[in-house]
């Protein structure tokens, strides 16, 4: 008698409990790589109001952050707001104070409206007013208290989905009982000047406020980038490297009425109207945006920017360096097919 063929469903089944899968029947594999996602707009007219909603609904006296997510419908199920960033908007009223904490996630908060609060971080008081750019890294104690006469809204960026992704999410709850040492920032007035410590003592900026007026000058004053757009970077001034590991930033200016030239990366972004007003194609969409908007530049997508009017600026916060060192990094400029 010969013997029986293998019975296929028995197999399967022998291979399901030996935690064993056919790669041939994964349909991820050896596919080419999905379309770009679409990019996504949270239109300020449109959010505010919602925003505002949640004051009566929480309070940082008992919440820990009154904080709305912005959540990409590409990532409704991971609740962020591309791969590997997070951006959330962040309201306190005069008087409020949102508690201190740690975390190894990086953190970045960038004004929108009002003025008066300061966040601090291991210790530093860090003003925030309207544009300006506070970095709270991995594992510094920091906690946010309002002083001014109107709420105020920033916008807050994180790299927690890729931490999550990674495995390396931790949280504290204050208050600390020491603080690390940190470094004035009366040391780096001058931007050609540093102190001549260890570089690679820390990977982020010991300066960890940028504020707005003196961006806004270095923007207006640099020569056109490779896409033609204006842009400067906020960098480590002890690196020349970004200013955080996982989050690069910039500010871009983009002069009335020229066209960047096309562009795509790996990389992914978020962006926020700073002044102005215009319109971004990317891919296939067209997104018009205008003061306070906030919108992505989700990776693979051909983009191009415009202002409309006058000259207009926008706060980008990307995870290109961390893209970059991973060896991950891949650009490309001019004729790009959509
Ligand atoms: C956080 O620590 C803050 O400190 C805001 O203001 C938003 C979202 C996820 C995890 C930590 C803050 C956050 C956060």
């Amino acid at each position: 008698m010969s013997s029986a063929r293998p019975d296929i469903s028995e197999i399967r089944q022998a291979w399901r409990d030996a935690n064993l899968a056919p790669l041939w029947e994964n349909a991820r594999a050896h596919r080419p790589a999905p379309a770009p996602e679409p990019a996504h707009l949270w239109s300020w007219q449109k959010i505010r109001p919602l925003l505002s909603a949640a004051i009566d609904i929480a309070s940082p006296d008992v919440v820990e952050r009154r904080v709305l997510q912005l959540v990409a419908p590409k990532h409704q199920d991971e609740q962020r707001t591309s791969r590997t960033l997070a951006a959330n908007i962040q309201i306190l009223l005069p008087g409020e104070k949102a508690r201190p904490h740690r975390h190894t996630m990086n953190a970045l908060r960038f004004v929108l409206e009002g003025s008066g609060a300061i966040t601090v971080v291991d210790g530093k008081p860090c003003p925030m007013e309207e544009g300006d750019l506070i970095l709270t890294p991995a594992w510094t104690w920091h906690e946010h208290i309002h002083e001014g006469r109107a709420p105020i809204l920033w916008l807050d960026a994180l790299d927690v989905p890729f931490q999550q992704y990674v495995g390396t999410s931790a949280f504290e709850s204050g208050p600390a009982a020491q603080l690390p040492e940190t470094i004035p920032d009366a040391a780096f007035s001058l931007a050609n000047v540093v102190p001549d410590l260890d570089y690679a003592a820390k990977d982020y900026s010991p300066v960890f406020r940028y504020p707005y007026a003196a961006a806004a000058a270095a923007v207006a004053a640099a020569p056109p980038a490779r896409d033609g757009s204006r842009r400067v970077r906020y960098i480590n001034p002890l690196t020349g490297g970004s200013g955080m590991a996982m989050m690069d930033c910039f500010l871009v200016q983009l002069d009335t009425g020229a066209f960047t030239l096309p562009f795509r990366t790996t990389a992914s972004s978020v962006c926020c109207v700073v002044e102005g007003s215009g319109e971004s194609q990317i891919g296939s969409n067209t997104v018009r945006w205008s003061k306070r908007d906030i919108f992505t530049l989700p990776q693979g997508n051909r983009i191009v920017h415009k202002s409309s009017g006058g000259a207009a600026r926008l706060f980008q916060v990307s995870d290109r360096d961390l893209y970059a060192r991973l060896g991950l990094l891949r650009e490309e400029y001019g004729n790009i097919s959509a």
